[in-house]
């Protein structure tokens, strides 16, 4: 039950949303106040729904004046717990899903304007249906909104070829804390006026502005791909055929995913429908794909050209190519499906890694060296993005050992995986961001330099601390 305060501070928000815009029925509440990985568990004043960007502004107005702290939550899949309120019950939850209109299409100018709430998938199919190609892609696409990849900078399986999403924007709209409304939804390639305040949202987590609406880059729509699924001796020969293949390719590679064994057999074993590709087991695989915007691109006889090359020269043991748009799908979800293998197989610890490409082969020798000797009940499932040097090094819990027990390793092993990375000039927050996991961490890896300049903006863009407390920074 609200106290006196709160109950006016619901009252308010009623009377900018309407009675259906503001949610307190605890049964109805509780989706939106824990995390995708069950990290946290918050509680809050309410969950509301704006319907219009004067409604966000009004909210914020009243929200900052009051110090009623804020949490923007786009699709809630989130990693890092930035979506989730704490503890205290004081803090408004601004759910972003009502806000999801494609405003206008521009294919001659390759670009759309989509407002936040707009689910990643949905953007997808409007680029599409404009003959166009809008290139973010991730497993959570179904779910996540634009909004929540703009404030994460996601990032996702075609970086490599596309950049991430701080690389796909044009214009953003965007609410400050007081309630002012920064309109800067141009279509503008080139722009060189004075500080570019847009790219401070991109990555801030909600806690300088809560985006609105975006102006976001288009592509040629892709025509014709050729993906290959091929096991490799290790992961130096995996960075070897990448560097191969884009030469070989006219750099026409969108995406080159490491996996393991292990993620074979967690997602074979977990997950309906899907199955080992090669005959065969081997330590290690890479799923890649090259696209192109011509129908007529011969990408099929390209690729297998290079692969049969490499397995001439050791660097591919075997390798099977998708002959059908199904076969495409079926690889596809093999790798899409490790996170939530993982997850039904138990207990995980999860770093998102990132290093120099070249240096990865070195790093995951030291680092998974030093999990076998310090973590004899997990296992390894390092994959991901190895195209651009971002590994997930995550470790489940082996069959048989206790939760507990395992789970207790983190801080030792995040340590020591951090410290490798910092010594291999990488980061310790490849693609997940910082929200509330990681305070600590960007705490003891940033440079007193970067901190003062980061507190300094967030001090100038929320003197209140109404905005995502306790996100990013303490
Ligand atoms: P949320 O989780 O709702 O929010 C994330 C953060 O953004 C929070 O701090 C929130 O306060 C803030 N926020 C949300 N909307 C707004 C807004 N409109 N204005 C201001 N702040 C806002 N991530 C990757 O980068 N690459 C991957 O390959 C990838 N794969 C994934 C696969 C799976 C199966 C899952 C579950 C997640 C994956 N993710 C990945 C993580 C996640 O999907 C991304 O971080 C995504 O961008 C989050 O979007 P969201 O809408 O769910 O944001
Ligand atoms: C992916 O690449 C996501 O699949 C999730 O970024 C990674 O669960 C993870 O560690
Ligand atoms: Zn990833």
């Amino acid at each position: 039950m609200p106290d006196q305060s709160g109950g006016e501070s619901l009252q308010a928000l009623g009377e900018i949303l309407g009675a259906d815009g503001v949610l307190t029925d605890p049964a109805e509440t509780a989706p939106f106040l824990t995390d995708h990985r069950r990290l946290y568990q918050g509680r809050a004043l309410a969950v509301i729904f704006p319907r219009s960007v004067e409604h966000v502004s009004r909210v914020l107005a009243f929200c900052n004046e009051r110090r009623i702290g804020v949490v923007p939550q786009g699709g809630n899949t989130g990693y890092c717990g930035g979506a989730t309120p704490d503890e205290s019950g004081n803090q408004v939850v601004v759910s972003l899903k009502r806000l999801n209109r494609i405003r206008s299409t521009d294919p001659l100018n390759y670009s759309l304007v989509a407002e936040a709430g707009c689910i990643l998938a949905e953007v997808q199919r409007a680029a599409d249906d404009a003959e166009r190609f809008f290139p973010l892609s991730l497993g959570s696409e179904g779910t996540c909104q634009i909004g929540g990849n703009l404030s994460t900078n996601a990032g996702g399986t075609s970086v490599l070829r596309y950049g991430m999403m701080r690389d796909l924007v044009l214009g953003l709209e965007v609410v400050l804390a007081d309630g002012r409304v920064l309109s800067s939804l141009t279509a503008l390639r080139k722009d060189n006026t004075g500080y570019d305040i847009k790219s401070l949202f991109l990555g801030a987590e909600g806690t300088l502005g809560i985006i609105t609406a975006a102006s976001i880059k288009l592509f040629p729509k892709v025509r014709s791909s050729a993906t290959a699924f091929a096991s490799v001796p290790d992961v130096r020969s995996a960075v070897d055929l990448l560097a191969r293949l884009r030469d070989a390719s006219g750099d026409r590679v969108s995406s080159f995913e490491l996996i393991p064994r292990i993620a074979v057999e967690l997602t074979t074993r977990h997950i309906p429908g899907v199955t080992d590709p090669l005959a065969q087991p081997y330590s290690w695989y890479v799923l890649c794909e090259l696209t192109s915007s011509r129908a007529a691109d011969p990408l099929d006889s390209l690729i297998e050209e290079a692969l049969t090359t490499a397995l001439e020269d050791g660097l591919v043991l075997d390798a099977v190519l998708a002959r059908s748009e199904r076969d495409r799908i079926a690889l596809w979800k093999l790798r899409e499906t490790i996170p939530e293998a993982q997850r039904l197989d138990g207990a995980s610890l999860k770093h998102d890694i990132s290093i120099a490409v070249s240096a990865l082969p070195r790093f995951v020798e030291r680092a998974s060296q030093w999990a076998h000797e310090n973590v004899p009940d997990g296992r390894l499932v390092v994959y991901g993005h190895v195209g651009d040097g971002n590994l997930h090094f995550n470790l489940n819990q082996a069959p048989a050992s206790e939760r507990h027990a395992f789970l207790a390793r983190e801080a030792p092993l995040k340590r020591a995986i951090h410290d490798l990375v910092r010594e291999f000039g990488g980061s310790f927050s490849a693609e997940h961001g910082i929200g509330r996991l990681k305070v600590g961490e960007l705490e003891r890896y940033a440079s007193t330099a970067e901190l003062d300049l980061m507190r300094a903006v967030k001090r100038a863009f929320d003197p209140n601390g109404v905005l995502n407390p306790g996100k990013v920074l303490r």
